[in-house]
């Protein structure tokens, strides 16, 4: 056998992960989302993740299949709805690692009180979202993600509406773990997720993605590998950066790093606590004993 075939008939590492009868998924041709899964399955292997004790939940969006594509707990919830139901499992069942992976639109536009009340309240929950700065799956439409003057169906004349700067209003609400990169940098989107993951209270990753049938298109900007090679151009590392100064312009430079890992008490954390001032310890034990015992658990 000829050392190409040979390479071919190897396992790829991510589809133990995969339910693979669903595959091939819907995705477009230089779509970023597939390079996010990737990491994912690599985060899983690396972190040696429990997948029993593993939940994920998306919303709705291109980015929010990815749950119908993992084969472990999965949910593909309604749209902006992710981060509450996420929250809830996790408080109904402390020993899930719960980990929600949706859009920009899902996440921080129908869904963007959710955001900002379960980073307020240090919810115990992994947050990752593909920001391809428009909503894909409806065609194209803008997004409070938009970047100004960019073009998208409901804008024919560029973005007027200044964007949100994802990790500065993470980090503002009171996230713990706050990171960026894109989809060139999949090491980093790797180690993101993992450190993520084992972060106690709400953590945020936002990856850059490429949208070429849609975002890329409509302002001219190449194909999806056209789109890599303009990522590692035109983005910088800068760990520890403010996010005051993590902006995202119209095809200006791309702030990337780790820009906030701090503890602060989780939303389990002070809810036990607080059962245990009033109640006495012994009570929180006794609701956990129950919640263990459930057989929706
Ligand atoms: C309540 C409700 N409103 C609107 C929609 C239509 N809708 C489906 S996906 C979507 C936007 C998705 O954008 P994003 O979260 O950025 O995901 P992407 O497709 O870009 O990955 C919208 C508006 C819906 N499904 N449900
Ligand atoms: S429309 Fe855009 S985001 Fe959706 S699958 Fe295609 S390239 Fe990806
Ligand atoms: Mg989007």
């Amino acid at each position: 056998m000829s050392d190409a075939v040979e390479a071919c008939t190897v396992d790829n590492p991510a589809e133990k992960y995969l339910r693979m009868d669903r595959i091939p998924h819907i995705w477009c041709p230089g779509c970023g989302i597939g390079t996010t899964v990737n990491c994912f399955a690599r985060a899983l292997d690396e972190g040696d993740v429990d997948l029993e004790k593993l939940a994920i939940v998306s919303g709705i969006g291109c980015t929010g299949r990815v749950a119908g594509y993992l084969d472990f707990d999965s949910f593909h919830t309604t749209h902006g709805r992710a981060i509450p139901f996420a929250t809830g499992l996790k408080l109904a069942n402390p020993e899930l690692k719960v980990v929600v992976y949706s859009g920009d639109g899902d996440l921080f536009a129908i869904g963007g009180n959710h955001l900002i009340h379960a980073a307020r309240r240090n919810a115990d929950i992994t947050v990752i979202c593909v920001n391809n700065f428009n909503y894909a799956m409806t065609g194209g439409q803008v997004a409070p993600t938009t970047p100004l003057d960019a073009m998208g169906t409901t804008a024919p004349y560029g973005v007027c509406e200044r964007p949100f700067n994802l990790p500065f209003l993470a980090k503002s609400c009171g996230a713990v773990y706050v990171a960026r990169w894109t989809t060139y940098h999949v090491r980093q989107v790797t180690k993101a997720m993992t450190e993520a993951m084992n972060k106690k209270g709400f953590s945020f990753v936002e990856i850059i993605s490429p949208c070429p049938t849609l975002y890329e298109r409509r302002n001219r900007l190449g194909s999806g590998l056209d789109r890599m090679k303009w990522f590692k151009d035109n983005s910088s590392i800068k760990h520890g950066a403010s996010t005051d100064d993590v902006d995202i312009d119209f095809q200006q430079e791309i702030i990337c790093g780790k820009f906030v890992d701090i503890d602060r008490p989780s939303l389990l954390e002070v809810t036990e606590a607080k059962v245990a001032s009033v109640r006495g310890k012994q009570r929180w034990e006794e609701v956990s004993r129950r919640q263990k015992k459930s057989p929706a658990h």
